[in-house]
């Protein structure tokens, strides 16, 4: 579905409700938060479904927009969500009654949605809902504000492979609208706890290099996060740091959970596709940022992962 079809719908329904992904990053906030206020400048009721994995990084952002326990939405719309696996616990049981509208720029999309507004050229979901948000009105700071998070956080303030000539129009037009951009670029570029540029120095103490240094694996065992005392707060977007190694060309960054499965992030800048490496172990995402979940100690997910990569490379 395209932009204007998708916008044409939208001030077809009232009573919205809007679901963002699990472990919710920049993009899903800023635009179910961008999206919400868009709404309500139309004067339809929405609201944003609660995530109860928010960091305290973004969750300012959903003030004033999280919808009661009760919420009985007649229209229910996702935002960067790839797939059926990311849902929230509490967004699963909406995935179960039906999701009306999604909004990604996920390659892996998986099209689970009634009607689907995909634009996998995007650095950022929240390019593609500035695009709408123009068709729904005027920009207010207060739609254009969560909405530069959104694409500034995606392609780490504009550094990333991902960025495009559009994405930095998209940000020049945001910006006019009168944000603190300034302030929300130091929040999230130019600031780091002091937990978190420790777990930073004890993942370059524990960083693995293979192929000459061109893959770099680094573990982060629970007991990693404990001996700083750090917790999500501190570990925004901790996928992206490995990758900054000299001579780097695919980095992965492995998070033991409490569950008994490790997390594995893939960054990779020179060619190899994460999306088809992570695919092979159950997972998905972007040609050069992707994830996936699989059992085991972080030992078992690093040869799982280096037989990805290897896979991948040499299949
Ligand atoms: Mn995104």
């Amino acid at each position: 579905m395209k932009i204007a079809e998708a916008a044409a719908l939208l001030r077809r329904q009232d009573n919205i409700l809007i679901l963002t992904h699990k472990r919710p990053d920049g993009d899903t906030v800023g635009c179910a938060a961008g999206l919400c206020a868009a709404l309500r400048n139309l004067g339809k009721r929405s609201w944003v479904l609660p995530n109860r994995d928010i960091t305290a990084l973004f969750a300012p952002y959903l003030e004033g927009y999280l919808s009661p326990a009760d919420v009985q939405p007649d229209f229910v719309v996702s935002v960067d969500v790839a797939g059926r696996g990311m849902f929230t616990p509490e967004g699963e049981v909406w995935l179960a009654q039906g999701i009306d509208l999604a909004f990604d720029h996920h390659p892996s999309q998986e099209f689970f949605a009634e009607q689907t507004c995909l634009d996998a050229g995007r650095a950022a979901c929240g390019e593609l809902l500035y695009d709408l948000v123009r068709e729904l009105g005027p920009v207010t700071a207060e739609i254009a504000g969560p909405l530069y998070v959104a694409v500034s956080t995606d392609c780490g303030c504009f550094q990333y492979g991902n960025t495009t000539p559009a994405t930095h129009r998209v940000a020049a037009a945001l910006m006019d609208a009168g944000i603190d951009y300034a302030g929300m670029n130091k929040r999230h570029f130019r600031t780091k706890s002091f937990k978190r540029l420790k777990i930073e120095s004890m993942i370059v103490e524990g960083m693995h290099l293979y192929e000459n240094g061109r893959i770099a694996v680094a573990p982060v065992p629970l007991s990693m996060m404990a001996a700083v005392g750090a917790t999500e707060n501190d570990m925004e977007d901790i996928a992206a740091f490995v990758g900054q190694v000299e001579g780097v060309e695919t980095s992965v960054t492995i998070r033991e959970q409490r569950d008994g499965r490790c997390k594995m992030s893939v960054r990779t800048s020179g060619g190899l596709n994460a999306t088809r490496v992570c695919a092979l172990l159950g997972g998905g995402g972007h040609a050069a940022a992707a994830g996936c979940t699989i059992p085991g100690t972080v030992e078992d997910a690093e040869r799982a992962i280096l037989e990805a990569i290897r896979q991948v490379a040499h299949g």
